[in-house]
């Protein structure tokens, strides 16, 4: 945990390095229990976290690829863990860590396109397993996973699009669905899916960049929506979407570089969602890419639609559809 007495100034990579490392051998600890049903997510922000550091060869890449190989159901999607269902959330986390690992012709790539497929309803939306969920956290999911293997045209995006944008609320951010409240996690998934099918257009980019930059405290930390608590991980959904919209410069770089980086644990590595709090690899690695999106020296560069290295996004041909400014 960290102290308030010791309080690091700059990004301490090693320390970083060393506690991903770690996570999968915590195996007394409850929360590496509780944590199993999103075990491949959690490889999926480690992995990004060591790939923006520098590190991508810290966990052992074969061992990752049979990990993730063997989560494929027969359904065609993946679930978060061995013999666990199928859901759209670790089918992208699966698809993006064989990607960045340069082994997606691993998995039976047919098989995953139907399921995702599979997962539309007619009026556009999407479920996030046979279960029935919406939420356009999935719409975004679907259309990520589908682009990154260069398969969009498997789903009706017209019916799609006409769904996410009623999700959108007066104030200029979005909801999980039609009428829900704006929260900065649903601004980042309906524009990363507006700007994956070239949709940003529908958006009007200052009304929704001054409700993002609203969400900046006075101690540097952002929020997911007014009147909440700050939380290194909306350096991550406020910031990719401000850099989707070409307006990072409107909020105080600097001083979210410091609160970030406060919320360190300087003994141990991780980042925690504040300062003081326990770090779990969920915060570190959305405070890890949010230092990139402000251009912290020495990450490599991330890309703001689908949180993983610009350079593998470039390494598969996938031109960026959005501002960078
Ligand atoms: C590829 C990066 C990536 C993501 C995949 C799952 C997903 C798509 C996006 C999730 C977006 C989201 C909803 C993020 C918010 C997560 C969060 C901290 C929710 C907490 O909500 P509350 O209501 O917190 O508990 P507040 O801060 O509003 O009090």
């Amino acid at each position: 945990m960290a102290t308030e007495e010791k309080v690091a100034d700059h990004l301490l990579t090693d320390l970083h390095v060393k506690y991903i490392q770690s996570l999968d051998h915590r195996k007394e600890d409850l929360e590496y229990w509780l944590t199993e049903h999103l075990r491949v997510s959690g490889l999926y922000w480690g992995l990004t976290a060591l790939d923006l550091m520098h590190h991508r060869d810290a966990l052992p890449r074969q061992e990752v690829i049979d990990y993730v190989v063997s989560l494929q159901r027969e359904d065609g999607g993946f679930g978060g863990h061995l013999h666990h269902d199928s859901h759209l959330l670790y089918t992208l986390s699966s698809i993006q860590i064989l990607i960045t690992l340069d082994a997606i012709n691993a998995i039976d790539i047919d098989k995953v396109i139907t399921y995702i497929a599979n997962r539309q309803n007619t009026d556009g939306s999407f479920t996030g397993d046979v279960w029935g969920e919406v939420d356009s956290r999935f719409s975004f999911v679907a259309v990520a996973a589908l682009s990154l293997l260069k398969r969009l045209d498997a789903i009706d995006i017209p019916k799609a699009v006409e769904w996410i944008l009623q999700c959108k609320n007066y104030d200029g951010g979005f909801g999980n669905r039609p009428g829900s409240e704006s929260h900065a996690g649903q601004a980042y998934c309906c524009l990363g899916f507006l700007a994956i099918v070239d949709g940003l257009h529908y958006v009007d980019t200052d009304l929704m960049a001054w409700w993002l930059c609203e969400r900046q405290l006075k101690n540097g930390g952002l929020n997911g929506r007014p009147e909440k608590l700050e939380d290194v991980c909306y350096s991550w959904w406020v910031l990719s979407s401000l850099s989707i919209l070409g307006r990072v410069s409107w909020i105080d770089k600097e001083k979210l570089i410091s609160f970030i980086l406060s919320a360190q644990d300087p003994d141990l590595g991780g980042i925690a969602d504040r300062p003081g709090d326990m770090v779990d690899v969920f915060h570190t690695v959305f405070g890890v890419a949010g230092l990139s999106l402000l251009g912290y020296e020495g990450l490599k560069r991330v890309d703001p639609v689908y949180c993983m290295s610009a350079e593998v996004i470039e390494r598969i041909g996938l031109e960026p559809k959005y501002s960078l400014k």
